[in-house]
């Protein structure tokens, strides 16, 4: 059997000479396109800390390379009906959907319990490419996709309203969304960024992120409106969008993964189930299992990120070993303040499940 198409981007090296801020302006600016300069000139932006600045790009934060990519995507991807789009905010499980949905659709042609597992090999980043960081990544590269073998599978973080209209109404593609709350999703990320900075660079002190992540600049962000906009589809669109959280999963990995798969199109069979294939999946791309194999303790991903970074903690609640009492104050009055009333909650603890007009009463306690 033909192994799957493994993706890889093209490299950059950290030797830690990114010297300041301005130069590493100039770097950036010099490797972009007229067309991106001058697009990007126009767009309001945020001095930021791991990279020079974020732009505010079709009503969301993002880096210039990314900015570029992503219209590249826009305008050349073809969608096909049989499509599955992993999307989420960063750092809210994309590793682990795009695991288990890979596990789950290759089922037939690869056993979970297989000793040649592609996900035993591959990080699931290299399985289920990423439109804007691998796919799209530099302005030559505009790939062919149409002869990868079907269903295939991508992953994004572009919100919603700027998905191509061939994914969102032209073609029957299906979307799977996940979000995790805020207050894990943000500490998450600030691991994250510490972890794959460049070496030269001073740690962001963890107050100086918040208060970004609050104000909505954060990559894709604001993530009120990341989450929103895919809720809200899969509220009018329940064939199109399936919306999943973290925590959700963390509580019965199993149901979730029934439901993925039926909204895929391909349900567990009564014998799968007896045979205990959900199981196996669910085994396989575990936070355990998964953090523990060669390929993610030692290999990279992306622009020289090492896929050991993708696998912290995986747990709920971490949170509260960080924040300070302002801090826990200000994020659930911007939780309150723009999820109210849109029906979205999120568990903040392992026991317990607190909606956005509670939180704050909850978190005092
Ligand atoms: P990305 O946006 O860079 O792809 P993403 O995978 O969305 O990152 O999120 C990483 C988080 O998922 C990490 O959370 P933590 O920092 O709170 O620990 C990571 O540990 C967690 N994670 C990765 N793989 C799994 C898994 N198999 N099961 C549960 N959690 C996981």
């Amino acid at each position: 059997m033909a192994p799957p198409t493994q993706f890889t981007i093209p490299q950059i090296s950290d030797d830690g000479k990114e010297a300041n801020h301005e130069i590493q302006v100039e770097i950036e600016e010099e490797q972009l396109s007229q067309e991106c300069k001058e697009l990007i000139l126009n767009l309001p932006r945020e001095k930021v800390w791991r990279t020079p600045y974020l732009y505010l790009y079709q009503g969301f934060w993002c880096q210039p390379t990314e900015i570029l990519a992503i219209s590249t995507f826009q305008k050349h991807f073809q969608a096909k009906d049989t499509d599955v789009l992993i999307a989420t905010v960063p750092k809210s499980g994309t590793t682990w959907l795009k695991a288990l949905t890979f596990a789950t659709l290759n089922r037939n042609n690869h056993s979970p319990t297989s000793e040649n597992h592609p996900l035993l090999k591959s990080n699931p980043h290299n399985l289920v490419p990423f439109f804007e960081y691998t796919l799209y990544s530099t302005k030559e590269n505009v790939p062919d996709l149409s002869h990868l073998p079907e269903p295939r599978m991508f992953g994004t973080h572009v919100p919603f309203a700027s998905l191509p209209t061939r994914i969102v109404r032209d073609t029957k593609t299906k979307i799977v969304y996940i979000c995790r709350n805020p207050f894990d999703t943000f500490l998450s990320s600030w691991f994250f960024c510490n972890k794959i900075k460049p070496k030269s660079s001073p740690d962001m002190p963890i107050e100086e992120a918040f208060g970004m992540f609050c104000k909505g600049v954060v990559g894709f962000g604001p993530f009120w409106d990341h989450m929103l906009g895919y809720w809200k589809e899969s509220i009018e669109r329940p064939e199109k969008v399936l919306f999943l959280k973290y925590e959700d999963l963390k509580e019965d990995v199993n149901l979730q993964l029934k439901r993925v798969a039926t909204f895929l199109g391909c349900p567990f069979t009564l014998e799968e189930e007896n045979c205990g294939v959900v199981e196996s999946i669910v085994k396989l791309c575990s936070f355990e299992n998964m953090k523990d194999l060669e390929v993610n303790k030692n290999g990279k991903f992306g622009r020289n990120f090492e896929n050991k970074f993708l696998f912290r903690k995986g747990e709920i609640g971490d949170w509260v070993n960080y924040f300070t009492p302002s801090m826990v104050e200000k994020l659930s009055k911007v939780m309150e303040e723009k999820l109210h009333g849109s029906g979205l909650s999120f568990r903040l603890h392992l026991d317990s499940v607190v909606s956005e007009a509670e939180t704050e009463t909850k978190l005092k306690k």
